[in-house]
């Protein structure tokens, strides 16, 4: 098993961790690690960027065939406060949203006896009929699983069957735990673990986006969570699709679970930051701000959450009766001012994480609905198309899938009718000479003939493979580096590929919207192929250079200034040693930009700014080692020359990188001066980077070496140290 220290340099390593490593840190990693680790996976999944999105929920009943022990939003038919939205209801609430500016209209509610996959469909159909723009996330596995069995259909019928209404993404409710003996206790009734994760499956490998959820904070122990999370991250390494894991506090009021009560802040950080650094493959971690309160939600943005949930609009009432805010709202404002307070960028994000530009107005119906419809109603005119639909009165438009959208109808042949008299001459005197020459030569035309006929077998062999087993339906993913946004979007439509904008920079030098990164990659000696449909994530350089409030980060570690400073957006210009009686490595004094940083300051500048900070080092401790650098990138290796108390010297660039986009591919090949080398505190490292990765993997071998050689140095000096220090004490006995 391993010890915390080495849990915490896997992490930094970016490395993955076990279940026991899971514990190790649940029960011993003070809370400051756990946000400074969880902090480090989350700036690698999301950078600054902290997501929310304009949306409502829709609960269309609280009557469930249900009952969970948790659960305080159930009612039973007849109940005085049960409520039932007909599809009348349902779409009268539709149009009332429409020319607000919300993206979302997330489904869920209790599982009613009387409804069948129909009807589930229907009220799909009735939300896009008034919201033809808006994304449906509709319905938890729970309830699909329900649907499906009740249908005797399969997962995948069924899920095809509710994309075809309308539905975009499956929200992640449903798996409370997933340990079969506390899903016995808790809720009986429900899917089971594996059923849960069946629905998930399928809805992955039919690219329908999904979240995930846990229910956490009552009667399950922390081995149950930890199975919880690892059972999510197999999932998602075996067939990739969810967005966002949820944890979910559980709420106590109103439930026959309430004698649990529930859990504390403490532990709410402690969730989401061992479910950020476990679940790796998971892009974003959602602190649900209708669960927690806006107080936490804004702490947990220091515990690796990345999204907030969105404006809600007094929609949901499943946290409301269980003792949560009972009226939740919040407008785009007042969430955009919780993540600047704690140091974030806010991006307002669509139902698949795409920045939505910013907009005063409600947006017009995107260009991707306008030419679903158009497919709708392919016997008509496109105009006509746009006219119906800006009146609303299209019958239940079915999505349609880019292939089907780009589909148009074959030029119909020619009419034998039509034919020209001349052709027909033509045709005539080739038939003659073919007879003509078939005479002549009756083996060379019969070798002729045979070839001809190997040749239409291979080629009927490939094209009717390549159909059957869609061996040959796959797309090169394009290099998009060096890009626009606009344009890159453009080709990938084109080739039936997805961009999602994960993350965003600001390099002064690049045009605003220019891609600087993708995943996955692609260069000139390495092709990567994927199925149609397929996502591919970049990071753009933004428009604009953000304004951020320069932090106070004097009288603290240097470690934690760093880590401040680099959540908000800044970078170290200089560290100045100063000699101090009584600590090594503690901030002194801050400055940014000639101006003296105080605790009220509230000095502003623009993101990527370099600080400089006076640090404090002991006598007996002025020399600092040179820590590895070959094999990390730009970043990951000004990070570690900060934290060893030295500064960045010189960048150098190799002949391999020709332009700026390239030089954020780029990686150390070699350093001034080598791993273990003993410097003043403060001095400087040059380092020389290069895009030759074959380079850098046989450099990163012999600094594999030398690090092996150098620990085994230092651990035997240390061991000489200590014999000797136990010598002396013995002679002084
Ligand atoms: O599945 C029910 C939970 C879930 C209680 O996917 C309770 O983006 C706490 O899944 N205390 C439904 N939790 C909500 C949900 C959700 C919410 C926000 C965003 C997303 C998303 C999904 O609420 C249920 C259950 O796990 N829940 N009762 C309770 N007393």
């Amino acid at each position: 098993m391993r010890n915390i220290n080495e849990i915490a340099d896997a992490v930094r390593r970016d490395e993955r961790i076990t279940r026991d490593d899971a514990l190790t840190l649940w029960h011993e990693a003070p809370l400051w690690l756990l946000g400074e680790l969880a902090t480090e996976r989350k700036r690698r999944a999301s950078g600054q960027n902290i997501y929310y999105n304009r949306n409502v929920h829709l609960e269309p009943t609280n009557i469930c065939l249900f009952n969970c022990e948790f659960c305080s939003f159930r009612r039973r038919e007849g109940d005085k406060d049960a409520w039932y939205m007909s599809l009348e209801d349902i779409e009268a609430r539709a149009a009332e949203l429409k020319g607000t500016d919300i993206t979302e209209v997330h489904i869920v509610g209790g599982v009613h006896p009387k409804h069948d996959l129909d009807t589930y469909c229907a009220m799909i159909r009735r939300v896009k009929r008034q919201l033809p723009h808006v994304t449906v996330k509709a319905y938890t596995a729970v309830e699909i699983f329900y649907m499906i069995r009740h249908e005797g259909i399969s997962v995948v019928e069924g899920l095809r069957r509710l994309k075809e209404a309308g539905m975009e993404c499956i929200p992640g409710g449903g798996a409370e735990i997933f340990d079969a003996e506390l899903r016995a206790k808790i809720c009986p009734e429900k899917c089971s673990a594996e059923e849960w994760l069946a629905v998930h499956r399928a809805a992955h490998n039919m690219d329908i986006a999904t979240n995930c959820t846990m229910l956490y904070g009552h009667i399950e122990s922390i081995e149950q969570r930890i199975d919880h999370l690892d059972r999510l991250r197999k999932l998602q390494d075996e067939a990739p699709g969810f967005d966002a894991f949820i944890p979910l506090k559980y709420h106590s009021r109103g439930n026959r679970l309430s004698e649990a009560g529930e859990c504390s802040t403490e532990e709410d950080m402690r969730t989401i930051a061992i479910s950020r650094i476990f679940l790796d493959n998971i892009p974003h971690i959602k602190a649900y701000w209708v669960s927690y309160g806006k107080a936490t939600t804004e702490m947990a943005l220091a515990f690796g959450a990345d999204d907030i949930d969105g404006t809600i609009g007094d929609t949901t009432k499943i946290y409301s009766m269980a003792g949560g805010i009972e009226r939740p709202t919040m407008s785009v404002e007042e969430l955009e001012a919780m993540v600047t307070a704690a140091g974030y960028n806010p991006v307002e994000r669509d139902s698949h994480y795409n920045p939505v530009p910013r907009r005063r107005s409600a947006p017009p119906a995107p260009k991707e609905v306008e030419e679903a419809v158009v497919v709708n109603n392919d016997t008509k005119e496109h105009t006509k198309n746009k006219t119906t639909m800006s009146n609303t009165k299209i019958e239940q438009p079915k999505p349609q899938t880019k292939a089907t959208v780009k589909a148009e109808p074959k030029p119909k042949s020619t009419p034998k009718s039509a034919r020209g008299s001349k052709s027909a001459k033509t045709q005539g005197g080739f038939i003659e000479r073919v007879k003509h020459f078939y005479g002549r030569f009756p083996i060379i035309s019969h070798m002729i003939l045979i070839a001809l006929f190997g040749l239409l077998l291979l080629l009927t062999l490939y094209f009717g493979l390549n159909i059957g087993t869609r061996h040959g339906n796959v797309i090169k993913v394009p290099s998009l580096l060096g890009m626009n946004i606009e344009d890159a979007r453009h080709e990938a439509h084109n080739k039936e590929l997805n961009i999602i904008v994960r993350d965003s920079i600001f390099d002064v030098n690049l045009p605003g919207g220019t891609i600087v990164d993708q995943l996955p990659r692609t260069s000139e000696v390495r092709d990567v192929t994927v199925k149609p449909g397929r996502k591919i994530y970049v990071t753009i350089n933004a428009y604009n250079r953000r304004m951020v409030e320069v932090p106070y980060v004097a009288k603290q570690t240097l470690r934690q200034a760093l880590n401040q400073l680099e959540r908000s957006g800044l970078t170290i210009k200089e560290l100045i040693y100063e000699a101090d009686m009584t600590s090594t490595d503690y901030v002194l004094r801050e400055s940014v930009e000639e101006h003296e940083v105080t605790p009220t300051s509230s000095i502003k500048t623009a993101v990527g700014t370099g600080v400089t900070l006076t640090v404090s080092y002991h006598r007996d401790e002025q020399y600092t080692t040179v820590p590895r650098l070959v094999g990390l990138n730009l970043q990951q290796a000004k990070n570690s020359i900060w934290d060893s108390g030295l500064n960045v010297g010189k960048v150098v660039y190799d002949e391999s990188v020709e332009d700026l986009i390239a030089r954020r591919t780029t990686r150390v090949y070699k350093q001034s001066q080598s791993l273990g080398t003993s410097l003043r505190r403060g001095s400087e490292v040059t380092l020389y980077l290069t895009c030759n990765m074959e380079l850098v993997d046989s450099l990163a071998k012999v600094a594999d070496r030398e690090a092996k050689n150098y620990e085994e140095q230092r651990r035997k000096a240390l061991e000489k140290q200590r014999r000797a220090e136990r010598e002396e004490s013995t002679i002084v006995q």
